[in-house]
């Protein structure tokens, strides 16, 4: 592991006190459940010897991963600062406040709130925030006892009225949006009136004038940039032009690309803080933290969103809101912005890697952490690629394409994310070597017969590849020095 992207960084004897650590945490757990102990070293075993290539994953640091572990998670604490509806939280009150303090100075945001469980309730935090600021909707208890799931279309159509029949303007889930920008099935598609902007059908990037084309037509509350599955750099000051022409609130979800704003990778114009009114992101992605969210907001959106909790969330979890703060303060450290460096560096190398063997990237290429590799060539879908790669110790997850003829389910892409082996010490020779690996691996893979599922690997391929992929594992030790026994 390179000391730049070390997450074992502070103390010569880290590695020696947090094997002790776990050793007798699991002792514990084996003496209540021993197959829950079996499956956690099992889950340490399996990361370690494959390649993490999931764009949204992240190995956390012990001090991250350890902070959880702690009676905070025994505690209620629903309120905000210094105003909870339970009685004892001093210390919760500590931990948010650090938390939140911690993510003002990273990102520069005036407002900072740590409470949400995760990206999805972090944006259901953000959208309940923008409505409250902006519209004077009367209460959802109008619409009587019955459950959410319950409701016809004509019930939402009803509800949307009751709140103003409110527009969202997001980026469609086949060009790479999330499924909380307005997908029709989710929340966001059901509350909102709901459009899409996709991206440019040659380029496979975002048009602006498009977007604002779509902006002044459709006249969006709320204009949603971010993205799931994009793999090119947003200008937000654009958007945010776009958003104040048709008097929409920007509202950024940089769940993804987090740890590149965090490190000073995305600055100016790409750094959505500044942009956007309110920006929500998880933790855990690029941001390399604990499984959960957070909501930044100017001092206009602040009162809102810091009403999360009784609006849309329920009791804060303490204990991953302190290790949100010990993550934060970490990524604060210089070190991170060489990780975030070199998270971008390495998907460029990964993607070189994949278009100098031939294959087809979805935008020819990235300037992020992710490539979107279209399967289509090998004669593949998603899921045939995706099985076939795991069956080699490759780790990744299939994925829609712009127009994907095989649909959410099969899918016709396969999306690759450098943040996770490069926190291993992965560096461009690697990435090289993992693109190698992933086309020998794709290239003697071929369907069976007509089925979207069903494939078959030319004998020996996936042996092989594990075994190459086993040696640049080995000399990048997932927590060296961790053992468990
Ligand atoms: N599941 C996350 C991802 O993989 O991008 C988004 O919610």
């Amino acid at each position: 592991m390179t000391a730049d992207s070390s997450i074992a960084a502070p103390g010569t004897d880290y590695a020696a006190t947090a094997s002790e650590a776990y050793r007798a945490a699991l002792k514990v757990i084996e003496s209540v459940e021993p197959r829950i102990a079996e499956a956690t070293r099992q889950e340490l075993a399996d990361q370690r010897d494959s390649l993490k290539l999931i764009a949204s994953e992240n190995y956390a640091s012990p001090a991250v991963l350890l902070t959880m572990g702690t009676w905070f998670s025994d505690k209620y604490a629903e309120g905000t600062i210094g105003h909870r509806f339970y009685a004892a939280c001093q210390n919760v009150d500590t931990v948010e406040a650090l938390a939140a303090e911690h993510a003002r100075e990273l990102f520069g945001a005036p407002y900072a709130y740590a409470q949400p469980h995760s990206g999805i309730d972090a944006n259901l935090v953000a959208f309940w925030a923008i409505l409250a600021t902006r519209v004077e909707a009367p209460g959802l208890a109008e619409l009587g006892a019955k459950h959410v799931n319950d409701l016809s279309e004509a019930d939402w159509e009803a509800l949307r009225a009751k709140l103003g029949n409110q527009r969202l303007l997001g980026m469609s889930l086949d060009t790479g949006g999330h499924l909380t920008h307005g997908f029709r099935p989710n929340i966001s598609g059901k509350m909102f009136h709901q459009r899409s902007y996709g991206t440019d059908a040659q380029t496979g990037l975002i048009d602006y004038d498009a977007v604002r084309a779509a902006a002044k037509e459709f006249k969006p509350l709320i204009l949603v940039a971010g993205y799931s599955a994009y793999p090119r750099r947003v200008n937000f000051a654009k958007m945010r032009e776009i958003a104040d022409e048709v008097g929409a609130t920007l509202m950024v979800d940089m769940a993804h690309f987090a740890g590149l704003v965090a490190g000073k990778v995305f600055t100016g114009d790409e750094d959505p803080v500044p942009h956007a009114h309110v920006t929500t992101t998880t933790t855990h992605k690029s941001l390399r933290g604990p499984r959960g969210g957070l909501v930044l907001a100017t001092e206009e959106y602040a009162p809102a969103v810091d009403k999360g909790c009784p609006m849309v969330l329920g009791g804060p979890l303490s204990h991953v809101m302190a290790a949100k703060a010990v993550a934060l303060a970490e990524a604060r450290q210089p070190a991170f912005r060489d990780y975030a460096q070199a998270v971008a560096d390495n998907a460029q190398s990964l993607a070189e890697g994949f278009t100098s063997r031939g294959a087809r990237l979805v935008t020819g290429g990235t300037d992020n952490h992710l490539v979107l590799l279209d399967v289509t060539s090998f004669g593949l879908t998603g899921r045939q690629a995706e099985s076939a790669l795991l069956d080699a110790g490759v780790v990744t997850n299939r994925n829609a394409i712009p127009a994907d003829p095989n649909g959410a389910w099969y899918t016709s892409g396969i999306r690759f994310g450098t943040p996770a082996l490069t926190t291993r010490g992965f560096g461009a020779a690697e990435f090289d070597k993992v693109a190698e690996l992933v086309v020998e691996v794709l290239s003697n893979t071929q369907a069976e017969g007509t089925s979207k599922a069903k494939y078959a690997t030319a004998d020996g391929v996936a042996a092989r590849v594990h075994a190459a992929s086993s040696e640049m594992l080995a000399a990048n030790p997932l927590y060296p020095g961790l053992t468990l026994s």
